[in-house]
């Protein structure tokens, strides 16, 4: 829904492609239904009733007779039944096949098909953990503090650090009930913790040909209780060299699972070592970044994938030229705690000029429905350098004007004009010691 649906709505449309775009009660009305071809209303607000309702959507598909779904972020984009509902209904899911959606949806097994490709992980569990006592063999093999990882995880529910072997045996129950509420599976497996690292991921694509390349990187260090806030590529955190063997690892574990379609290999980075630490199997919300500084549009080329084509590049075509970065303006507010602030946009200027992308749903007159996620949008700037890039994004911030409810726009702000940003020092322990200093 919102910006994605109208990103992909938008990479159709020049593609020469007719687009059917679903809603919900709670999203009828909003501007960018509009734009597509058609627009199918398949429930009421909650999610669990609409974009989450795979009967629904497949009648929408099956009414409109469509060619392929794209699934957008979120809600069932790394859903391996609903990709398998949809072949089963001969209907094209964009995205990596069925298998390969559950291979590397199953964290612990990503991590032994990176281990068995040469990719290295941090030091851990081979596989999940069965109980307790294995467990405890494994943390002090690798010596404390380690982290309990949800097999099944996603957005850091069911991680738990624990520092000795009291706080690992209470960790461990609460961590499997934690994953078992929320991914229907209790299963977890164990890394060693490391204190501050960078999050840094790559961009692949492949196609069904068995031909892979990566893209560049992102560093999306920058986040708050697992939500990325800022992303940008290149990072500046690592060498010409580190960069180059990443991006190698992260093409030869996309070949060895058998790939297809764009995907991220995400590696935390610490002094001058790299590990993988899991895939994701969709488009995410900062592929925006990458399509700045290469040039590629990643909406079409999934679907080009989708659709069997061959890429079209070989790793030495793709050049990734300038600096991008990505803020997430959400309708929340920093002075509550980042208390989601949906309601009606009274007042919208939206910023623009040279080097400005914005992709957002949001417009004048928009209810932000309470519902869904809070994000309004995405604002990105493309320069030659990052010190350019860096005030260009100050200046569009300077420019956009949301008014009606609260956003992250001041927070945004102050991390431009941070002097630790500016250096680009910063890891994962950034915004919490921003927010608390
Ligand atoms: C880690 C880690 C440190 N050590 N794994 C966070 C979400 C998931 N994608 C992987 N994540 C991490 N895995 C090891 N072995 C640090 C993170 C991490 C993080 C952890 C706690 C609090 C905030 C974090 C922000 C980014 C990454």
């Amino acid at each position: 829904r919102g910006e994605i649906a109208l990103r992909i709505i938008r990479a159709c449309r020049e593609m020469g492609i007719e687009s059917v775009v679903v809603y919900s009660t709670a999203d009828a009305g909003a501007a960018y239904l509009d734009l597509a071809d058609e627009a199918i209303c398949i429930g009421p607000g909650p999610s669990a009733k609409s974009y989450l309702a795979m009967p629904s959507i497949i009648s929408a598909a099956e009414i409109a007779n469509v060619d392929a779904v794209h699934p957008g972020y979120g809600f069932l984009a790394e859903n391996a039944h609903f990709a398998e509902v949809c072949r089963a209904n001969n209907i094209e899911f964009i995205g990596p096949d069925v298998e390969t959606i559950r291979r590397v949806g199953d964290k612990a097994q990503a991590r032994d098909a990176a281990k068995a490709a040469g990719i290295p992980v941090v030091e851990g569990s081979a596989g999940p953990v069965e109980d307790d006592d294995e467990a405890l063999q494994v943390a002090r093999k690798v010596g404390y503090p380690v982290l309990i990882k949800a097999v099944s995880g996603g957005g850091g529910r069911g991680m738990r650090i624990s520092n000795n072997d009291i706080s690992l045996m209470h960790n461990l129950a609460s961590a499997r009930s934690e994953a078992e509420a929320a991914f229907g599976d209790s299963s977890i497996y164990i890394e060693k913790y490391l204190a501050d690292p960078r999050h840094i991921e790559f961009q692949i694509l492949a196609d069904r040909q068995g031909n892979v390349v990566h893209l560049g990187d992102r560093d999306c260090s920058v986040q708050r209780r697992h939500q990325k806030v800022v992303e940008e590529s290149p990072s500046p955190g690592i060498t010409p060299d580190l960069r180059r063997k990443m991006g190698n690892a992260a093409s030869k574990l996309g070949k060895s699972v058998g790939y297809h379609g764009a995907g991220t290999v995400e590696f935390l980075v610490q002094g001058r070592k790299f590990y993988f630490i899991e895939v994701n199997a969709r488009i995410q919300v900062e592929h925006c970044v990458t399509e700045l500084v290469t040039g590629i549009d990643l909406i079409q080329e999934q679907i080009r994938i989708a659709a069997g084509e061959t890429l079209n590049r070989k790793q030495s075509d793709v050049k990734v030229k300038g600096h991008a970065i990505e803020v997430r303006v959400n309708a929340e507010d920093p002075d509550r705690d980042f208390t989601p602030s949906p309601g009606l946009i009274t007042r919208y200027e939206a910023p623009g000029g040279p080097g400005v992308r914005l992709d957002s749903h949001a417009q004048g007159g928009y209810r932000i429905p309470p519902h869904y996620d809070s994000m309004i949008g995405k604002l990105l700037v493309r320069a030659d350098t990052r010190e350019a890039a860096i005030s260009r994004m100050q200046r569009a911030l300077d420019e956009y004007r949301i008014e009606g409810v609260k956003t992250t726009i001041p927070l945004l702000r102050r991390i431009m004009r941070d002097g630790d940003f500016a250096r680009g020092d910063y890891s994962t322990k950034f915004l919490d010691a921003l927010l608390s200093g």
